[in-house]
Order: structure tokens, then sequence, then C-alpha cells
């Protein structure tokens, strides 16, 4: 395996310098992250981030994400204007050495939250999603709170060009069903992954987060059969997984070590983190250790151990901790901590198998 770390460009607090104080970290996952989804990206500014990185000896294998283009998930006409625009931008990250595109296929919004700095016991804090909250919403009213500026909900998946367009994109969704989601993903696949087995670039799609629909908007990448349909849908190893546990452990129904037990060779990045589920359906992300979440973390990176996993590996959101003032769920500390608890799980199985 080789341990990554999430670094968001020159605009991030946790610079290339500070990341290489952590030990065993190989590369950065990053992305441009000013290019629109759906726009091709420009050879200079990947080759920018490429030298970048490389100065401080990081290699930029994986990238995270190259975000498909609203128009893909409808199913629009004007989709294959933004298909070709991937597929460019794919060949171009081939050329300048990447292995891997995290992307995921989930409809208007990204990784949802309803705050982002929950007060924890001991002082930190940590975001937090409140089912409650967005089972009980009307997606309208919620368009024109954000319209209006409210300050109550923040969704820090969300690009600023989508927020723009809110409202004809929820009207879009309406007559979109599950169904229609999954041909949409397939046509998608289809026409992107041909490049891919080409340029020897593995597209990684990552699970919905939470792993439930919401705002009776339709998900769909959300457990062990759907992961199973995804990847049966264009048997390729081009056609691979970003595995988060995070992501997958928000429903109580999923066993996410059995999973990752049983796509082992097909999952090509894995996102490690733990997350401690309630009763009602709420959770918090906790610290990374098996025992602060409902997440056995000791047994995720066993199954990966166990099974040799060569992929790429990154510590996932972390608490915010020592009055950090950071991105949410990205800051230094609280991740650093997580690379080193990993290692330590990885290095103990290395040693009692020697
Ligand atoms: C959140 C991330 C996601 C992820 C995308 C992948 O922290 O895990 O935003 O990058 O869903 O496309």
């Amino acid at each position: 395996m080789q341990m990554t770390f999430r670094w968001y460009g020159k605009d991030d607090p946790v610079t290339l310098e500070k990341i290489r104080q952590i030990p065993g970290v190989q590369g950065v996952v990053w992305a441009l992250h000013h290019v629109p989804a759906g726009d091709e990206w420009e050879m200079d500014d990947i080759l920018e981030v490429k030298a970048d990185a490389q100065r401080y000896g990081f290699n930029i294998d994986v990238v995270e994400s190259v975000n498909v283009h609203e128009d893909i998930k409808l199913g629009l006409p004007s989709r294959d204007k933004y298909i070709e625009n991937y597929k460019k931008t794919l060949e171009k990250l081939a050329k300048a050495g990447v292995k891997v595109v995290c992307y995921n296929f989930m409809p208007v919004f990204d990784w949802t939250r309803t705050e982002l700095f929950h007060k924890m016991e001991d002082g930190s804090t940590a975001l937090f999603f409140e089912k409650a909250k967005i089972t009980n919403l009307d997606p309208m009213a919620f368009v024109k709170e954000i319209e209006e500026g409210s300050k109550g909900l923040t969704m820090p998946g969300w690009e600023p060009e989508r927020l723009s367009c809110l409202k004809t994109l929820f009207e879009r969704y309406r007559t979109v069903t599950d169904e229609d989601l999954w041909s949409n993903l397939e046509y998608f696949l289809k026409a992107v992954i041909p490049t891919c087995e080409r340029v020897g670039i593995k597209m990684a799609i990552h699970q919905d987060d939470p792993s439930f629909s919401i705002f009776g908007l339709p998900r769909i990448i959300t457990c062990r059969d759907s992961l199973k349909r995804l990847l049966s849908m264009v048997d390729s190893p081009a056609n691979a997984l970003t595995l988060c546990t995070g992501s997958l452990g928000s429903n109580p129904e999923n066993d996410v070590v059995s999973i990752i037990k049983e796509f082992g060779g097909r999952i090509a990045f894995a996102h490690i983190r733990n997350i401690k589920r309630f009763d009602n359906g709420d959770f918090i992300e906790t610290s990374h250790r098996a025992c602060d979440g409902s997440i056995d973390i000791v047994e995720v990176v066993k199954a990966y151990h166990d099974m040799g996993f060569a992929g790429y590996i990154r510590p996932d959101h972390g608490r915010h901790i020592w009055n950090e003032d950071c991105r949410p769920g990205y800051g230094l500390y609280d991740r650093a901590l997580g690379v080193m608890y990993l290692l330590g799980i990885w290095d103990t199985l290395e040693k009692a198998k020697q």
C-alpha cells in the first residue's frame, strides 16, 4: 500500500512542507479545485501541481476528484460534450503520471453534514450529521434558505457553481429515478473506461456520503449490492472503487469489513476513517481509533493487509484539535494522527508476518 494525504493546493494552510513531516506519506491526493465540473483541465496547471509536489518528494498518482458534470448525471443531450472533455482530461492526467482518478455520482450534493464544528466532550470539534434535520427539510424551503444566505446549514462538499442553480437542479432531478441514474452512470462509464484502459488510469468511484438518499434525490452507490452492480456493469480493472469506510459506515446495514474483503481486487484507493453512529441515524466523525467509533478500523486495515493491498490509502476527515483553524475535516493534526494510527496497525501486522 502507499500512504497518501489530501492536499488542496497552494492555498491550503496544510502545506507540502508540513505534510512532508508526517512519517510515511508518499503522495498527495490533489485536484484542480478552481476548474468547474465539465471543463477540460489544462496541461500546464497539471504540470505545475506535479512540480510542486515533486519538490517535496511526493507523487501525484491520485486525483480526487475530476467532478462529473450534472448534465452527465441527468443524461441530458449536452452530456456528450462534457464526456469528451472528461476523456481529454484523463489523457492529460495519464501523461503526467496519474494512476487513479476518484469521482462520485451523487446528484447535486457531494458529502453532506448538518454541522461542521460540533463540539465534542474533550473540547475538539468534528463533522456531524443530524438525520432528522435533513429528513424533515423541504428541499425547496432549503433552496430558499440557501438563496437568502442562511448560515444554519452548511454543506461542505458544495461547489459554488452548483449553489447558483440549485433550484433548477432540484427541478430537473424531480423525474430522475434510481434506474435513470444507473443508466446515466453506465453511459458515462462505457464512454470513459476504454480511454482509461488505453492510458492506464483507474476510475475509482466514491460511495455516496452519507450512504442513503437525502432530500428525495436518487443516490445509488450506497451498499454492497450497488458496488457489485457497478463493477459488473463495465467489467474492467479500470472500473474501480474508492472504498470509503466513513461513507459506507454511515448506513448501519453495511458491513464495511466484509465489503472490503469481497471487492478488494477492485479497490484502487482506500479512504479510512471512523464515525460513531447513534440509534436515531445521526453520526459524528471521531478519531480514527477503532474504540472511538462504530467502525473497527483495526479490522479494516487488517483486511487490506491480508489481501496484500497494493493501492493507495489516505486517512480521511479528521476532527479539529489543538485549536487548529482549518478547512472542515481537513486540518493537519488529526489527519496526521490518523496516518500514524493506520501505519501503526499496518507495521504491526507486517512484523507479525515476518
Ligand atoms: C469528502 C470527500 C468527498 C470526495 C468526493 C469524491 O471529504 O471524501 O468530497 O472527495 O465525493 O468525488
